[in-house]
């Protein structure tokens, strides 16, 4: 007997929707909303890094792709929705607001000092590299929110298009983020504000704990003299618990010492460097010595001329320079052994881990997600009289598309936005099961491995969702949701049915 074909994967079936509903329009802005729909399910997965002014993220975008590309501090470029993506031919592409591209080459392996245009003329730039990380995602870096220039936050807003502008549903306005890294600046208390603007980002993006983390970014300033991962670790805690449901995880890092680590900066002149500064061996020489930057650079008992110190200082910091101090004491001496130690120090790893493997991981569901959002959108865009027909009958194989079982992934993914942008709130314990089914790339390793007992978690998790969702305090969609998730429950219980037959 033939084996029937496997069904085409979910982003391939999103990719025809398209096609179809392409060849029914005429020109116009849905025409041009379906084309780019299309054209981000083909691309890479798109992980956006946002955050204050200022928060650290091209240092992280840096670090990320393990060479020093993205902008740091001053400079036009910090100023640009920056997008890096795959490409041989290494080149800058500037895009101007009048949709015009004018290309550049890289300073030196660098980004370019000017962009040959005012920057308010730019919509955003994007930068071919030939990076192997790249193959699989692309990432983009953007100027910094709550900033002194409203003009960078529209930039920003706009271009994870979590503008909020409503009814101005134009091809600009489908979301890009396909996942989110949002630095938070240090916080010792709560700050309700920037906390409550954060979940507001998300919008009308397809953004959810599933596909969002927080890092909470510097926290080596926030340390005087005890490791900074660790002093971080309880504030962390703290605003997970608060941004519950919004993002998925709050990760400490030290951004400067990942990107020192990462991206082929640090040479072994500094490694000599740094054997120069430990050789001030006096416990409290050493104290006054890196007490302050000013103190770094002008303390007398140091062998070392003045661009050294700045460099070391722009490449470690003060918490940088101590770990490697300690470091040196304990045997570090090549630029290989400094690196291994700055990796550690930096926190950084956890992060990569939620990036190259959860995200890129789940990029498949999280594209199609999105794309079933912004269809889900273009359906009742108002702005193109001329395509309504054709975009009303996009309904009807939408809903088909949600409702065939291939899809409960992304249903848990449509149910954990809801929980993230307010909509919907749970029970603690049902929370719980968002919350995991949503950040685990196979839904079944949430109720267990051994077939026994992940019959009877995925038994009870159904039951308990059955019973919320009929009680009649539910309101329609409450039970919508709940359906979706007892009927992702109730498919896991099948399948272990089967595996035990
Ligand atoms: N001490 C310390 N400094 C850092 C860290 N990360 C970044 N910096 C420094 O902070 C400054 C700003 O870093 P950027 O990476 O440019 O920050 P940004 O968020 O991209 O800034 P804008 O794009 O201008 O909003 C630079 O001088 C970095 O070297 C860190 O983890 N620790
Ligand atoms: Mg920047």
């Amino acid at each position: 007997m033939a084996v029937p074909p496997p069904p085409p994967p979910l982003s391939a079936r999103l990719r025809q929707l398209c096609d179809d509903l392409i060849d029914h329009l005429v020109p116009g802005p849905a025409m041009a909303m379906a084309e780019q729909i299309r054209a981000k399910l083909a691309a890479p997965l798109t992980i956006t890094v946002a955050g204050g002014v200022s928060s650290g993220k091209s240092t992280l975008v840096n670090a990320l792709l393990g060479q020093r590309i993205a902008a740091v501090d001053a400079g036009e470029c910090t100023r640009v929705v920056s997008e890096f993506r795959y490409g041989t031919h290494e080149r800058v592409e500037v895009v101007g607001v009048d949709g015009g591209v004018t290309t550049l080459p890289l300073n030196r392996g660098r980004m370019p000092d000017h962009l040959g245009m005012p920057v308010e003329r730019v919509r955003h730039v994007v930068v071919h590299l030939s990076n192997a990380l790249l193959n699989h995602i692309s990432v983009v870096d953007t100027p910094g929110l709550n900033t002194v220039t409203e003009v960078n936050e529209e930039a920003t807003a706009n271009f994870l298009g979590v503008s909020g502008r409503e009814g101005e549903q134009t091809a600009d306005a489908v979301s890009k983020a396909d996942a989110l890294v949002f630095l938070l600046p240090l916080l010792r208390q709560a700050d309700a504000a920037v906390l409550r603007g954060f979940a507001k980002l998300f919008g009308d993006s397809s953004l959810s704990a599933a596909n969002a983390i927080a890092v909470l970014s510097k926290v080596d300033r926030l340390a005087k003299g005890e490791d900074p991962l660790a002093a971080a670790a309880p504030i962390a805690d703290r605003i997970a618990g608060e941004l519950r449901g919004v993002v998925s995880a709050v990760l400490p890092v030290v951004g400067l010492l990942a990107e020192s680590a990462e991206a082929a900066v640090f040479t072994e002149a500094d490694a000599r460097a740094l054997a120069a500064v430990a050789a001030v061996d006096d416990p409290l020489d050493r104290e006054d010595m890196l007490l302050t930057a000013d103190d770094f650079l002008t303390f007398d008992l140091l062998d070392l001329d003045e661009p050294a110190r700045r460099r070391l200082l722009s490449l470690l910091d003060l918490y940088g320079l101590r770990v490697a101090v300690a470091a040196a004491d304990q045997g570090a001496h090549t630029a290989s052994d400094f690196l291994r130690v700055f990796g550690e120090a930096s926190g950084f790893r956890a992060l990569r881990d939620v990036i190259v493997r959860r995200f890129a991981g789940q990029s498949e569901a999280f594209k199609a997600h999105a794309a079933l959002n912004d269809l889900r959108r273009a359906s009742y865009l108002r702005n193109d009289p001329d395509n309504v027909r054709a975009l009303r009958a996009l309904r009807s194989p939408l809903e088909k598309l949600e409702f065939d079982p291939a899809f409960v992934r992304l249903r848990l993914l449509e149910v954990a936005q809801a929980v993230s942008r307010g909509d919907l709130r749970l029970p603690d314990e049902l929370m719980g099961d968002v919350l995991a089914l949503a950040d685990a790339g196979d839904p079944r390793s949430v109720v267990g491995s051994s077939a026994f007992a992940g019959r009877d978690a995925a038994a009870a998790g159904a039951a308990r969702w059955s019973a919320w969702g009929n009680d009649s305090r539910r309101s329609p969609n409450e039970s919508r949701m709940a359906r979706m998730v007892k009927e992702a429950f109730e498919s896991m219980w099948l399948e272990f049915e089967r595996g035990a037959r």
